[in-house]
């Protein structure tokens, strides 16, 4: 059977687009090295010095891992030599990080998280990396935060990378979703999932149970009903929660379901949820909504939310489109 590597595909794809001049090519192909080394580096992670703190705090106040700034350091270095980008966010970085004046600029903006679900690389659990894109509006000159802070429904294309049992690339430019698989013996990411797309009610819920004395009426209200044997589907959903969003989505992608980050009172700092908007949330809803999914805040579609901060925390419910809409009933009721 023919193989088709995620660049065959990407060239494919540049040639049916009038507008494409190969820019967008080559930067999907520079992150893609970098993950091919982060991956390398995951794989390894038990063997070499590369498991455990850095002893640093990073912007979000958790203590850094040593993979998490290895794969940060990878991409940025990579990504600010591309001449693709005009600036570059990171988790793991406060602020907007410039590309340097001896380097060229580009004309696209890239949001990513490095290493995500973090807290489980010291016991191989899976973890992720993944990116958002967009193009400049501005035609030159520095980029304003402003230029950045755009809603989710403006990005050219988003994906993850999964170091998982294999490691996998998911990506959309707005037209479906594919899935690559990288088959390390020759060192490509081979088309494994053509036009993935979600089930439109699933089976499965994904959610830390343990904030259960955090989460207000509406969100217990919520919850409960998937695990009630009267939903539905007259029976409760499965449990399955891994803690690595990546790994929990692309598992609710391919078979069904929801996963959830609600907003709790546990921590101050996080009480508009956990997750952010633009580097987590904003990728992983137009990676649903292309599959025929959906993502929410409880009320508000997620690529409708304009943001602004770089940091931005937001509640999400994504997944099955049925199961969303269960979610966004039961917050709209009075
Ligand atoms: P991170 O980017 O610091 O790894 O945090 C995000 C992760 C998600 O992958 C995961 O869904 C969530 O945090 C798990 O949080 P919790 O341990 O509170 O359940
Ligand atoms: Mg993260």
């Amino acid at each position: 059977m023919p193989q088709v590597t995620v660049t065959e595909q990407l060239l494919i794809h540049q040639k049916e687009s009038p507008m494409a001049t190969g820019r967008f090519t080559r930067l999907l192909n520079e992150l893609i090295l970098s993950a091919k080394i982060i991956s390398r580096e995951v794989n390894k992670a038990g063997l070499v010095n590369v498991l455990g703190f850095t002893g640093e705090t990073n912007v979000q106040g958790e203590k850094v891992k040593k993979l998490d700034e290895f794969a940060n350091s990878i991409l940025i270095y990579r990504m600010q030599r591309s001449g693709l980008l005009c600036t570059i966010s990171s988790e793991e970085n406060a602020d907007l990080i410039q590309v340097p004046d001896n380097f060229r600029r580009g004309d696209y903006i890239l949001i990513f998280d490095p290493l995500d679900g973090s807290s489980n690389i010291d016991v191989n659990v899976s973890i992720g990396t993944i990116f958002s894109i967009f193009r400049r509006i501005e035609e030159d000159g520095p980029v304003s935060l402003d230029e950045v802070l755009r809603k989710g429904s403006q990005q050219v294309a988003a994906g993850y990378f999964l170091y998982g049992t294999s490691t996998m690339m998911v990506y959309t430019t707005g037209d479906g979703v594919h899935g690559f698989t990288l088959d390390p013996s020759v060192g490509e990411f081979l088309l494994s999932h053509q036009n993935i797309k979600i089930p439109e009610s699933g089976k499965v819920y994904s959610v830390n149970e343990g904030n259960y004395p955090y989460w207000d009426e509406k969100t217990r209200e919520a919850i409960s009903w998937f695990k009630s044997p009267s939903n539905s589907r007259k029976k409760p959903y499965t449990g399955r929660y891994i803690g690595s969003m990546v790994s929990d989505f692309h598992r609710n992608l391919i078979y069904g379901g929801i996963f959830m980050y609600p907003k709790d009172s546990k921590d101050s700092k996080l009480s508009s949820g956990k997750l952010r908007l633009m580097c987590e949330a904003n990728p992983m809803a137009f990676i649903a909504e292309q599959a025929g999914g959906m993502a929410t805040d409880g009320i508000n579609r997620i690529l409708d939310i304009e943001p602004t901060e770089l940091h931005q925390r937001v509640p999400l419910f994504i997944g099955s489109k049925n199961d969303v809409l269960k979610v966004q009933e039961i917050y709209g009721q009075n």
